[in-house]
């Protein structure tokens, strides 16, 4: 069965435009109320505004589609992963000594972002805190922190810097859970030893969020060993917003409900009716780790960024540098031929719509409006095949070049032909597909409908 043929994206931008005029309207009539501000009436208001403000805060984030990752952090001196800490038990005035190593080179920030910007990246995500406990900004709350260790310098301050020089949006990774910190643990079952834990976190989070200006994106991350309402979730959230009123938050401190984005992580999975973000990593560890050589091949990189764009979801793409800074050669050239390709390509990623035909095994569809995009990843030679696409094509090119593509189409076949020999670019070679409306496949009318031979 063809599925909806509204997509998701345009119903959130549908929802988005809906709201925009509800939110004008309740104001308008808000301030013909005696008293607007009253307690009661803002409370009654107060979670569909902020649904209602959803739309737009997210509306750049739909569009950028694609994002990096950083996660860094002392554990990059180690270079065997993120949680070696805890997967090692080591001891705690070990893990900290740790902290003489992690000397960032100069510039290392801009470095990210140029890299980003090369690999079609649009906002970045750096963990400001990950389990460990050690704080790479300037924090009053710790002695635990870049610019009062070796490191000497607050470097999320260059990070935030750098990002905005290249146009980046930027995003605060902040895990909840924390190693280090003495009641990071009893805060389960000591409410002086939570009372204290959460004022820290609380503490930590307002200065992210009063000292770098705007700030995009706040992603949450583990939130052991408290829940939403032990970590006075709510009461963090609208101090965030109160800050930073233009902010998108994931939902990892609220027991995984609401927020403004699910967080499928190493998967692509579509949340049902709401927005979502697939992070990955590159080889197997977020943080950096020597000696892993799992790497994903630019080819299943692009593929996962398509199924992404297609299914209405954004791809946080990881990188894991090492303590100077340097991000892993492989890395590097991963990012670079996906970006490469974006480059050219572009139209059929970014600003994409839901697109419902799925069916090849040799290409990713992807769709704007009435255009299809048949991204072919394996190369079938001469021509290629869609079957059962209903929606007559009236032209196809290549998207790259602009050279045009022969065609022939009925019910059950549309064939282009005339193509080169070998694929002609690299991870995927895209075939722009102008229909005369929402492009559709049928799955089962090849099967059900397909003149059969007369005897068995
Ligand atoms: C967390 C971290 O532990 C990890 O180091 C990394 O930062 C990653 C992005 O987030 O790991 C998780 C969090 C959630 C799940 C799995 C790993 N989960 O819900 O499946």
């Amino acid at each position: 069965m063809p599925r909806d043929p509204i997509s998701r994206r345009s119903t959130i931008k549908l929802l988005g435009a809906g709201f925009a005029a509800a939110s004008t309207a309740t104001h308008a009539a808000a301030q013909s109320v005696d008293e607007p501000d009253a307690p009661a009436k803002k409370d009654a208001v107060q979670p569909s505004a902020r649904d209602r403000d959803r739309a737009r805060r997210m509306q750049w984030w739909h569009e950028a589609q694609f994002g990096m990752f950083i996660h860094w952090g002392l554990y990059s001196v180690l270079g065997r992963h993120e949680w070696a800490m805890e997967n090692e038990a080591i001891p705690y005035p070990e893990y900290e000594r740790l902290a003489d190593r992690f000397l960032p080179k100069p510039g290392f920030a801009r470095e990210w972002a140029r890299l980003a910007k090369r690999a079609g990246q649009r906002y970045m995500v750096l963990t400001t805190k990950h389990h460990e406990g050690f704080c790479l900004w300037d924090t009053k709350t710790t002695k635990y922190c870049a610019p009062r260790q070796a490191a000497g310098r607050d470097l999320v301050r260059e990070y935030v810097e750098a990002a905005r020089a290249e146009g980046l949006r930027v995003g605060f990774y902040y895990s909840l859970m924390d190693w280090h910190h003495p009641d990071g643990a009893a805060a389960d079952k000591d409410p002086a030893a939570r009372r204290r834990f959460v004022d820290y976190t609380h503490a930590q989070v307002r200065e992210l969020m009063t000292g770098y200006g705007k700030i995009d994106v706040l992603w949450w991350d583990v939130q052991w060993p408290l829940d939403r309402h032990e970590w006075e979730s709510d009461r963090m959230n609208e101090m965030v917003f109160s800050l930073q009123p233009d902010i998108v938050m994931n939902n990892r401190n609220t027991d995984r409900q609401g927020g403004d984005f699910a967080t499928p992580e190493q998967r692509i999975e579509a949340a049902e009716d709401r927005a979502w973000e697939s992070c990955m990593t590159l080889n197997s560890s977020w943080g950096y780790h020597a000696a892993d050589d799992a790497w994903k091949t630019p080819k299943e990189i692009l593929r996962n960024l398509l199924q992404c764009s297609r299914e209405g979801g954004n791809y946080l793409l990881n990188i894991g540098p090492r303590p100077d800074g340097s991000v892993p050669e492989e890395s590097v050239k991963i990012l670079e031929t996906v970006g490469a390709w974006l480059a050219k390509n572009g139209p059929a990623v970014y600003g994409t719509d839901l697109c419902q035909p799925t069916r090849s095994r040799y290409s990713s569809f992807t769709r704007k409006g009435n255009t299809l995009y048949m991204n072919v990843h394996f190369w079938p030679g001469d021509t290629a095949v869609i079957c059962g696409l209903l929606t007559p094509v009236k032209s196809a090119r290549l998207l790259s070049t602009g050279q045009k593509i022969d065609f022939r189409q009925d019910r059950m076949r549309t064939v282009f032909s005339g193509l080169p020999a070998q694929a002609p670019d690299f991870p995927a070679t895209t075939i722009a597909i102008e229909c005369d409306g929402e492009p559709q496949q049928d799955q089962y009318v090849v099967r059900t409908e397909r003149p059969r031979p007369e005897t068995a």
